[in-house]
């Protein structure tokens, strides 16, 4: 038994940011019906191919868990399908840009007329208001969300993070708002409108930021870097570096090895409660008392000089030895993990946080599996659909076309070429 049973999601996602939230559904046991344009397909399919003529990673890597069916939902016959399909499930999940449901035919209230339980789920770059047209893809809406100019070091420009917090993290939040209208349809018996913008995703995400700017109006922040500097603070909240986001300082340091490797580095944090024993494994005890030095706030216009003592101790042992030094003191490090070694981790494939799959076009590959664990609800992985893979198992088993009917939809051309 799975958590989403008995759940079947219209997937009309394309990209990153709505896969990623429909995977995540097909993992807790959903059935996820993912509509493709006939022949063509997701777009991601086709994008930053590595095997010629598979399925690029891109695809693969975001649509676990699915089944795929071609259809045109903007000719006659292929709208009839799409009501039908309407019709028979729970959720219809989509990111296309603003109005293009509607231009299809498909309005909320269209919707709603069809199938009143239905619970229409949609990731748009901004909510309502002056960009509400806009398309938008993953760096805009970091830049959009006050990610990007508060990340970066403060002599540089403005950065955009590797995590794709604007398109995964969007999918994320719907599908929380999915699984919470669908738990509110248990009492109420009706649908709703799930909507979630990916500036106001990432800005949930980026909240930390906003607390600064607010706090910056008291005063400075002192647990910037900035601060031990004596560099005076702007109006707006500036990029921290390395800085720790939160209220103990830590930072990015070189380990040994760093000259050679880019990620021989582990990020090292001085909570208070901990203090003393930082001083003792980095040979510094005096610290422990000293004037200016014993008390945190006392210590945070000395950061720099704490942590390049701090590193003078790091940059003698690898990330590893470091944090097999540091946890049995509880002091709070981190080695800096390459994807290289992310790749090849046991525990990571042992906890089904990393899956090996099989594809057919494609061979056996790595992926992220799912991060969020049910001990009740079992999850395998598993790969793909090929474009239209299930054209005609959705027809017949999902909608119970047959005979003639199915002959004629499959002659007018609306699902493409069936396999
Ligand atoms: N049959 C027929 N037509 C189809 C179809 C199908 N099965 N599937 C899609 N289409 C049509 C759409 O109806 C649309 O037609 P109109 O322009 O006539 O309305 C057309 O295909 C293009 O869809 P699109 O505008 O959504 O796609 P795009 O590549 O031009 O834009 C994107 C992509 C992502 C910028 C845009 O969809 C968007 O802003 N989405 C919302 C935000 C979002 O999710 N962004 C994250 C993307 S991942 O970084």
């Amino acid at each position: 038994m799975k958590a989403l049973e008995g759940i079947k999601i219209l997937d009309f996602t394309h990209v990153q940011s709505g896969p990623t939230c429909t995977q995540l559904l097909g993992w807790f046991g959903a059935d996820v019906i993912k509509v493709e344009r006939p022949g063509v397909g997701d777009a991601t399919r086709k994008q930053l191919v590595d095997v010629p003529g598979a399925d690029s990673l891109y695809f693969t890597m975001l649509n676990h868990n699915k089944r795929s069916i071609e259809l045109n939902s903007k000719n006659e016959v292929g709208k009839s399908v799409l009501t039908r399909l309407i019709e028979e499930c729970d959720v219809l999940v989509e990111n296309f840009a603003p109005g293009a449901l509607d231009r299809m035919g498909f309005s909320w209230k269209q919707i709603q007329e069809i199938n009143p339980r239905l619970i229409l789920a949609s990731i748009k770059g901004f909510g309502p208001g002056k960009y509400q047209d806009c398309k938008v893809y993953e760096n805009v809406a970091q830049c959009a969300g006050g990610s990007a100019s508060t990340t970066g070091f403060r002599d540089g420009p403005p950065l955009v993070t590797g995590a794709q917090i604007g398109d995964s993290g969007t999918g994320l939040h719907l599908c929380l708002g999915i699984v919470t209208a669908l738990f509110q349809r248990e009492k109420t018996g009706k649908g709703q409108k799930v909507s979630a913008a990916m500036q106001d995703s990432v800005l949930n995400l980026t909240r930390v930021k906003l607390r600064d700017q607010q706090r910056l109006e008291k005063g400075p922040l002192t647990e910037y870097s900035q601060f031990g500097e004596g560099v005076e603070f702007d109006n707006s909240t500036p990029r921290a570096g390395n800085d720790s986001g939160g209220g103990q300082p830590g930072r990015i340091l070189r380990c040994k090895g760093w000259e050679q490797d880019p990620n021989a580095y582990t990020y090292f944090i001085i909570q208070a409660a901990i203090w003393e024993k930082v001083c003792d494994v980095i040979g510094e005890p005096s610290w422990k008392t000293l004037d200016g030095f014993a008390k945190p706030k006392d210590r945070l216009d000395k950061l720099n000089q704490v942590f390049e003592r701090i590193e003078k101790w790091t940059m003698t042992k690898t990330k590893f030895e470091v944090m097999e030094i540091c946890n049995p003191h509880d002091i709070p490090v981190g080695p800096i993990l390459s994807m290289k070694e992310i790749s090849e981790d046991e525990g990571l494939f042992a906890t089904g946080t990393l899956v090996k799959v099989d594809h057919p076009e494609r061979g056996a590959y790595i992926s992220v599996g799912n991060p969020i664990k049910l001990s009740e609800s079992p999850v395998e992985v598993v790969r793909s659909p090929l474009l239209g893979e299930h054209t005609l198992e959705i027809l017949s088993s999902v909608l119970g076309y047959s005979g003639n009917e199915l002959e004629k939809i499959i002659s007018s051309g609306a699902v493409g070429e069936v396999k």
